[in-house]
């Protein structure tokens, strides 16, 4: 990854100025050391690289911004039912007005910028969308921009064999790439029928058994049982499996309706397989953002995707930082 800071365009423009940074930390120090620590950011975007980074999907934060006596503003980083949300009370309150558990709630106090005077409720509206997306930003950086082969592993019945189903279908129908499916068993049966069903309905080879000569997909998916990590035996077998097929793309797969401590305790058993990021279920039952934003602040993993119902192909997403900010926002 490049840390050069990026040349920032100042082009005014009705009295905005221009920022860019790789991260919106960087970007809102530009604004900073320009325009003054009273700066007032009108808006916050990510967008696709200028740099040769653009080749292969790099992402950079573009900052408008303007100096503290110009009017009006248009912030849409932080909605106006955050900046009502603490009139007076700056930091401290908002971030405890989100809802966080007490680990994430700390993480995200100590990675505000440290200020001579409380910042207004504007400010900290800002400083925290920007605290929360760089979090976000560390979180993902294990995330593969496109995956080849793709594993997701998980407790039982947390929804992996439906998501896979739903990927699945995306990859061949939408994007056209021959896919394969390995449906292994492990030492636990793996009762995926309605998956491998799917498959051949749209055509795609299934195998049931490890066989490492055969030609590769442009996409392979790997669909294997449910599993406690605290069975080592099974654990070993997993990892075994896991160490063959090689994903570039491993996914922990969490049902989103868990409770917090749930959700956390699972991420904490599964992490010695070192999984790139998470994909969410059950969407449709639970979109809680603040247990999200506990397991991208407490854990640092952040999902790669979300699936949301039990009808296949439907609602399974690409994600990132920003929808997950703005419903963190709206809740309050
Ligand atoms: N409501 C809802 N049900 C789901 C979702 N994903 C999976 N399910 C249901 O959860 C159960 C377990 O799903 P499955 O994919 O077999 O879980 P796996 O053991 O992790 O592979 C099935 O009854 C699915 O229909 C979801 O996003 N929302
Ligand atoms: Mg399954």
């Amino acid at each position: 990854m490049n840390s050069r800071p990026l040349d920032h365009s100042r082009t005014p423009h009705g009295g905005l100025m221009l920022f860019k940074g790789h991260t919106a930390e960087e970007a809102l120090a530009q604004v900073h050391e320009t325009l003054g620590p009273a700066a007032i950011v009108v808006q916050l975007k990510r967008v696709p690289s200028a740099g040769v980074g653009r080749i292969w999907g790099a992402m950079e934060i573009e900052a408008w911004a303007q100096a503290p006596a110009a009017t009006p503003t248009l912030l849409k980083a932080a909605p106006a039912k955050a900046r009502r949300a603490a009139p007076e009370s700056g930091t401290s309150e908002l971030i405890k007005s989100l809802g966080l558990g007490s680990t994430a709630a700390r993480a995200l106090q100590q990675a505000m910028p440290p200020s001579a005077s409380e910042p207004t409720s504007q400010e900290a509206c800002l400083q925290l969308g920007a605290a929360l997306l760089a979090a976000w930003d560390k979180a993902a950086r294990r995330i593969p921009k496109a995956a080849r082969r793709i594993a997701l592993i998980g407790p039982a019945g947390t929804g992996k064999s439906v998501a896979t189903a739903k990927w699945l279908t995306i990859e061949t129908l939408r994007h056209q790439h021959d896919c394969r499916l390995w449906c292994l068993d492990g030492i636990v049966a793996n009762t995926a029928e309605f998956l491998i069903q799917h498959a051949d309905l749209l055509g795609i080879p299934v195998e049931a058994t490890w066989n490492p000569g055969l030609p590769s997909c442009s996409r392979e998916f790997l669909d294997l049982p449910g599993w406690s990590p605290s069975d080592r035996d099974v654990s070993d077998r997993m990892a075994n499996l896991l160490d063959r097929f090689e994903p570039d793309c491993l996914l922990l797969t969490l049902n989103a309706a868990y409770e917090p401590g749930l959700l956390q305790e699972q991420v904490r058993a599964f992490e010695d397989f070192k999984p790139h990021g998470l994909l969410l279920t059950h969407l449709d039952e639970s979109a809680s953002p603040a247990k999200v934003w506990d397991l991208v602040l407490g854990h640092c993993i952040a999902p790669m995707a979300t699936s949301s119902g039990r009808f296949i192909p439907g609602g399974f997403e690409r994600t990132g930082g920003e929808p997950w900010m703005e419903r963190l926002f709206a809740q309050i």
